[in-house]
């Protein structure tokens, strides 16, 4: 399953809802699939996508959706159990899982070596997971996030394509859109 593919089946589930993207090319082709106000891009961050959503989670009544990357999330594994703590019914975590710290030159990841994020995800009370590894297999689970309570935490296996055009580092600009589409 190729990531661009995957992002714009989230996109079609997604509606109006909140997308945070994890930086580099999750955040690139997040903006090539569907640029939206409703799209914060993150920019060098590692490690604070989902911490990021989950900020969003608890101060909105909307879905909000999660766009992390394996790497980035082993950085900060503390964010599952807090979400696994604060357990918000609105949050839908999806980790683009590619095995890799795919643009600093495609070195194994920890899950490329036995570290299962799901079973992560689980032991720190996650009510709601599952891994995908297809394009098939990712829409059915997005239907249920999106309807159903959560928080949800999808591990979707994903392969490394070439990169897209980085989309424009805008964070004032991001920042400015997005805090706007709520006073819409
Ligand atoms: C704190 C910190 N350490 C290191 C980096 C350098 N860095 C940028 S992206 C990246 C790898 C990200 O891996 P992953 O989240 O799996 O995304 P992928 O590249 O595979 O799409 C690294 C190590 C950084 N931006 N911030
Ligand atoms: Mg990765």
């Amino acid at each position: 399953m190729l990531r661009f593919d995957a992002t714009k089946l989230v996109l079609t589930h997604a509606g109006n809802s909140p997308i945070v993207g994890n930086l580099g090319p999750t955040t690139d082709e997040l903006w090539h699939a569907g640029h939206r106000d409703r799209n914060f891009y993150t920019y060098g961050n590692m490690g604070l996508c989902s911490s990021i959503a989950l900020g969003m989670a608890v101060s909105t009544d909307e879905k909000v959706i999660s766009l992390d990357g394996d790497g980035s999330l082993l950085m900060n594994l503390g964010a599952i159990a807090t979400i696994g703590r604060e357990r918000p019914r609105n949050l839908v975590v999806v980790v683009w899982d590619n095995e890799q710290w795919g643009q600093t030159g495609h070195q194994d990841s920890h899950t490329a070596k036995g570290t299962d994020l799901e079973q992560v995800a689980q032991s720190c009370s996650i009510p709601n997971t599952a891994t995908v590894r297809d394009l098939e297999s990712l829409d059915d689970v997005m239907q249920k996030a999106m309807t159903e309570d959560g928080p949800w935490f999808i591990v979707a296996k994903i392969e490394e394509q070439g990169y897209m055009p980085v989309s424009p580092i805008e964070p004032e600009m991001t920042l400015y859109r997005f805090r706007n589409s709520f006073s819409e």
